[in-house]
Parts: C-alpha cells; sequence; structure tokens
C-alpha cells in the first residue's frame, strides 16, 4: 500500500433477503477492492428503518484505508451493490445492498454524485453506533463531538448483534 493512503469509512445496510449473507459479502469485497485493505468491521446492529420501509435493517461500519480516489471508491461501492442485486426504485426503497462513503479521510466534498461526509449520517443511530463502536474518539467534520450525536439518535431502535 502506497503511503498517500487515506482512512475511510463505509457504512453497510440491508433490509431484503439474506441481510446477514449479504453484509457477511460485502465485508469480503471490501477487502477485494484495488488498492485498498479493509482494516475493520464493526458488529451487526438490527434497526428499524429510518425513512424507509420493510423489514428491520441489518446495519455495519468498515473501516477501510485507501489509495482510491473518492469517486472512485465510490464506483466500487456501487460495482459490489449492483453484484448484490441492488435495485433502485425509489429513493430509500428496501434494498438488498447499500454501501455508503461516510468519511473519507476528512475531507469536505460537495459533487452532484458524492456528498461526504454523508449528509445524513449525524442523525443517524444505525451509523453512529457502529462508528463509536470502532472510533468512539472519531470526530465527523463539521458536526458536533460522536456522543453529543448519539444523545440526539437516542429515540432510534437499535439493537447490537452478538458475535
Ligand atoms: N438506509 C436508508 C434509509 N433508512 N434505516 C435503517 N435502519 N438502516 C438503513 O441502512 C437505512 C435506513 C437509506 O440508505
Ligand atoms: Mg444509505
Ligand atoms: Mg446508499
Amino acid at each position: 500500500m502506497p503511503d498517500d493512503t487515506v482512512r475511510a469509512w463505509v457504512g453497510l445496510g440491508a433490509n431484503l433477503g439474506d441481510a446477514r449473507a449479504a453484509l457477511a459479502a460485502a465485508f469480503e469485497a471490501l477487502g477485494r477492492i484495488d488498492a485498498t485493505r479493509l482494516l475493520r468491521r464493526s458488529s451487526l446492529y438490527r434497526s428499524a428503518p429510518i425513512d424507509s420501509s420493510g423489514p428491520d435493517y441489518l446495519n455495519a461500519v468498515a473501516e477501510l484505508e485507501t489509495g482510491l480516489a473518492p469517486h472512485d471508491l465510490l464506483a466500487q461501492l456501487q460495482a459490489i451493490e449492483l453484484a448484490h442485486g441492488r435495485e433502485r426504485p425509489y429513493r430509500n426503497a428496501p434494498r438488498t445492498l447499500d454501501l455508503d462513503l461516510l468519511l473519507y479521510g476528512d475531507a469536505l466534498i460537495d459533487t452532484p454524485t458524492l456528498v461526504v461526509p454523508h449528509p445524513r449520517l449525524h442523525e443517524r443511530a444505525f451509523v453512529l453506533h457502529p462508528l463509536a463502536e470502532l472510533a468512539p474518539g472519531l470526530s465527523i467534520p463539521g458536526r458536533a463531538p460522536l456522543p453529543a450525536l448519539l444523545a440526539d439518535v437516542a429515540g432510534q431502535r437499535i439493537e447490537r448483534l452478538a458475535g
């Protein structure tokens, strides 16, 4: 791995089909992305759909080290989603696999195809809890510290799964 790598965080979510298998396969696929290493994976979490429908979601986050530029990493994430049968019938539709680029180092990116930090990450328990599990001191550019963000989402149902 060259020296000019960046620490990136990816959110994983699924609520259709075998969500547990989809997330396991997604972690494997993340580890196979070019110029990228899967450093750590969080526990799995079961969460109530937020602004979405269908069964409970399984969620997790992955910590990556990558030499890819942000849009190239995004393209890789989208290719993995497609390979897992992801369809996009409408916004926030239930999904077989969702991979969101949450953070790319401390970069602030605002383009038509990619916004980083992910614009809703700070208000979603299903992202904040797995992030806090792996990196309690993580700072999210432009946002309050994780403990304060977690306090604000205390009303969202989420459960950390064993194993
Ligand atoms: N993803 C969404 C919308 N709502 N709710 C939960 N619990 N988990 C998700 O991953 C999720 C969601 C859009 O990507
Ligand atoms: Mg998402
Ligand atoms: Mg997405």
